[in-house]
């Protein structure tokens, strides 16, 4: 079975009747929303805060009340997806460009549940390259700056041109080798006129769901 699939459904099972949920982005998660369609459909009581536009317009299909992030002080839980997570659960997160929303919607969580197969667990973070949300303007300063930081920055380009994020912004994805310190980098870069957010998790996420070949495995 997908292993993704496996993750995404087993997620579901935490979610409980009256909560406010964050609904994460990504191909993994989609399982997640997926199954809370079905709830939703089934009677639950629930409304979901998307992390992105497709998000939205995938919770919308399938009829799952959705609330703006300006109505709530607290979201009882985040499921979301992640390219990257290591032993202290720290993240990369950002490769589908939606890591400013969903880090927003992560810090006003009082749980972050990640989703993930098991190719995204990793001994240290950094073989994929972390993606950071920049402004537009001056955007090769801002570069030149995140690369004094030992990667070497890459704009995330689209069809016809830069990818904008849904926030009008561009990515560029920094090719480090090792991350060793997440949480200094990541202090670092958002020190970094220009940088909007960083797809560095750290101290965030409370419990993991693995798919793996032999089923699921929960990490908390
Ligand atoms: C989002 O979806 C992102 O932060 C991450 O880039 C991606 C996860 O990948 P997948 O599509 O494999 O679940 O959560």
């Amino acid at each position: 079975m997908d292993k993704k699939k496996l993750a995404g459904e087993q997620a579901a099972t935490y979610i409980e009747e009256g909560m406010i949920l964050g609904l994460g982005t990504g191909s993994t998660v989609y399982w997640t929303i997926q199954k809370l369609g079905e709830l939703v459909k089934q009677g639950l009581k629930i409304k979901g805060i998307p992390t992105s536009k497709a998000t939205e317009h995938l919770a919308r299909e399938l009829g799952i009340p959705i609330l703006d992030i300006s109505e709530v002080q607290e979201i009882d839980l985040t499921i979301d997806g992640a390219d990257e997570v290591n032993p202290d659960f720290a993240l990369i997160k950002g490769g589908g460009g939606a890591l400013f929303r969903e880090k927003m919607v992560a810090s006003l969580s009082r749980r972050l549940l990640i989703v993930v197969d098991d190719s995204k667990v990793v001994s240290t973070l950094g073989k994929f390259p972390l993606p950071v949300e920049v402004v537009p303007f001056g955007w090769e300063i801002t570069s030149r700056n995140i690369a004094r930081l030992g990667c070497s920055p890459k704009l995330r380009l689209h069809t016809a041109g830069p990818f904008i994020t849904d926030n009008g912004n561009y990515i560029l994805d920094c090719y480090f080798t090792e991350i060793q310190h997440p949480e200094l980098l990541n202090e670092q870069l958002t020190k970094i006129i220009g940088v909007v957010e960083t797809g560095l998790f750290v101290n965030m996420a409370e419990m993991i769901i693995v798919g793996g070949n032999d089923g699921v495995s929960v990490k908390s």
